[in-house]
């Protein structure tokens, strides 16, 4: 079953790129944790064998299947999250962990935009107005212009930038909220997410996930936001208090949502499903061809520089290898 020759991989769960697994499965010696019948007895008697793993940003890695991987020494996750990684564990075992930063910027801020037009245009809505036949017995009801409005970005990381960046072409005036100001951004600085939401037409969460944004967005927030206002979420289902939501959402206390992240995926709430004011993806915001070919790369780039110079090319940062161990990454 084991080559000698090749270094032993456990893949967590199926990845989202069938190309990937197939790359991987020509380099490593990999073995597929959820393909497994009994997870732990495989990992009880093959967890000693494997010295690398791999995951996705959403799946991760808990800490019982980590402990029965005595010599792990690197983790190659696909995307830019690393909040189902334990990174405090992983970095006190001196395990290295590498992810897919930046190439994802692009798409995923395209995605918030998609999101925000959308649900601001009523384009979804009316695509199914027209298919349901709904334009023979009447119009389709005037919708919110986008451009020259108020945008308040939450977590201005390299996401929130490019989704900045883009806003520029609507004309748009941009404020955000941070863990603190960026040096030497041209965008105002919101001291709370609630004066941000007070301030903004559109609040578009771009922050990291993980303990430290758990509900962020709150009920107050969502007040603050009010019913001319809009949430786009491409960060974290676990940024915002979805039932605190689904209560606005639901009594028009905001105006609208564009949501691709959900807190307990894939599950949505059968409210949301019901609610002509939301637009609602599953979890695509870095899903094209170009962005996912990019970020497999980077996983197995991670890999490669790893068994040949004992370093992951992009450290997770806190995580052992990282030039800084500082605080986490936004976006
Ligand atoms: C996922 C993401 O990696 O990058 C992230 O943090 O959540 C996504 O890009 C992707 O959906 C694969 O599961």
């Amino acid at each position: 079953m084991s080559s000698p020759s090749r270094p032993r991989l456990l893949q967590i769960a199926r990845l989202p790129l069938p190309v990937l697994e197939a790359d991987l499965a020509q380099q490593y010696d990999v073995s597929c944790l959820a393909d497994q019948a009994d997870p732990a007895a495989f990992l009880a008697e093959h967890g000693a064998s494997f010295s690398g793993l791999v995951t996705s940003a959403p799946v991760g890695a808990r800490n019982d299947v980590l402990a029965a991987l005595p010599h792990l020494r690197v983790i190659s996750s696909f995307g830019v999250g690393f909040d189902a990684l334990d990174i405090p564990y992983l970095q006190s075992r001196g395990i290295q962990v590498g992810y897919t930063p930046d190439v994802l910027n692009d798409c995923v801020a395209d995605l918030a935009f998609a999101l925000m037009l959308d649900v601001s245009r009523g384009v979804s809505a009316s695509d199914r107005f027209v298919r349901g036949g709904g334009w023979s017995a009447g119009r389709f009801p005037v919708q919110t212009r986008v451009s020259g409005k108020r945008l308040g970005i939450v977590g201005l990381g390299r996401i929130g930038q490019a989704v900045a960046e883009r806003a520029q072409g609507f004309r748009m005036e941009v404020s955000y909220f941070n863990r603190r100001p960026v040096p030497g951004s041209p965008y105002r600085y919101a001291e709370s997410v609630v004066e941000l939401a007070r301030w903004a037409d559109y609040l578009v969460l771009t922050v990291a996930g993980g303990a430290g944004t758990r509900h962020l967005v709150n009920r107050a927030v969502l007040d603050a936001l009010g019913p001319q206002g809009f949430l786009v979420n491409v960060a974290r289902g676990t940024v915002v208090d979805e039932t605190a939501l689904v209560d606005a959402l639901s009594e028009r206390r905001i105006a609208g949502a564009g949501l691709d992240v959900f807190e307990h995926e894939p599950q949505v709430p059968a409210a949301l499903l019901a609610l002509d004011n939301v637009v609602l993806t599953p979890h695509v915001a870095s899903a094209t061809h170009e962005t996912r070919r990019a970020m497999a790369d980077t996983v197995l780039g991670n890999l490669r520089c790893f068994y040949a110079t004992g370093t992951v090319r992009v450290p997770v940062p806190g995580s052992r290898g990282s030039a800084a161990a500082a605080g986490q990454q936004q976006g």
